[in-house]
């Protein structure tokens, strides 16, 4: 325990946004910039696709396999719930961690495909018992934007209708804890911005502030 009596422990920050606006190579930067100042910080992506129910997400989003719409979220979300422990071991330890999509992508990609019995409700109930992000940053950029970028459409949600859906989504989710970032500037810009927003969150973090859910 500090000063005031609380423990010190690491932030939980999660990078949320369409596919192709940039998050992966934010993460990594933020997390190289937090421990070039002293901070113990990881970088982790969800979907974990190196784990038995990641490897079957990634034949989903590859379009290698079918799965019911129901079915494959459960997978995403057990492909979560199979990190808990270590992520509030790390967290309790100090460590910050830097997260390149989590429950937010969650709820919004299922929910953006509007099956009525998949709702925006539902799906954040299936995330309670996860750690809620200290700080989500939301990447935006139009979904024409991030069609444009190398890559798009190799994978099952990257299609312009489908993720102007997802960013509607994402921002019925907005609240309080969510910074929204424009996507759209140069990588420094936006490691500037992002920089500003996550280093208040970690000191508070360091000074013991309540973890939440
Ligand atoms: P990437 O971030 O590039 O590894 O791509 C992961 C894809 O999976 C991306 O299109 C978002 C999507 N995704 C992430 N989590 C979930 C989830 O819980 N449910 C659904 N339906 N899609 C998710
Ligand atoms: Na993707
Ligand atoms: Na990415």
């Amino acid at each position: 325990p500090n000063d005031s009596g609380r423990r010190p422990r690491g932030a939980l920050i999660a990078f949320e946004g369409g596919d192709r606006c940039g998050k992966t190579t934010q993460c990594s930067k933020i997390v190289e910039h937090l421990r070039s100042t002293g901070v113990d910080a990881v970088m982790w992506r969800f979907p974990d696709r190196s784990t038995s129910i990641g490897q079957s997400i990634n034949a989903y989003l590859a379009e290698q396999s079918h799965m019911d719409d129901a079915v494959i979220h459960m997978l995403f979300v057990a492909n979560r719930l199979e990190k808990r422990d270590e992520m509030l071991r790390l967290l309790a330890g100090g460590t910050t961690l830097v997260l390149d999509r989590y429950s937010y992508s969650g709820v919004a990609y299922t929910a953006a495909k509007g099956v009525p019995y998949l709702s925006m409700e539902y799906c954040k109930s299936l995330e309670v018992l996860l750690p809620a992000a200290d700080l989500v940053v939301h990447m935006t950029m139009t979904p024409e934007s991030m069609a444009a970028r190398g890559g798009y459409g190799e994978e099952r949600y990257e299609k312009v209708e489908f993720q102007s859906k997802v960013m509607a989504a994402f921002e019925a989710l907005r609240d309080e804890r969510w910074a929204v970032i424009d996507a759209s500037g140069t990588i420094d810009d936006i490691h500037e911005q992002v920089t500003s927003i996550v280093e208040p969150v970690v000191r508070c973090a360091h000074n013991g502030c309540a973890l939440g859910r």
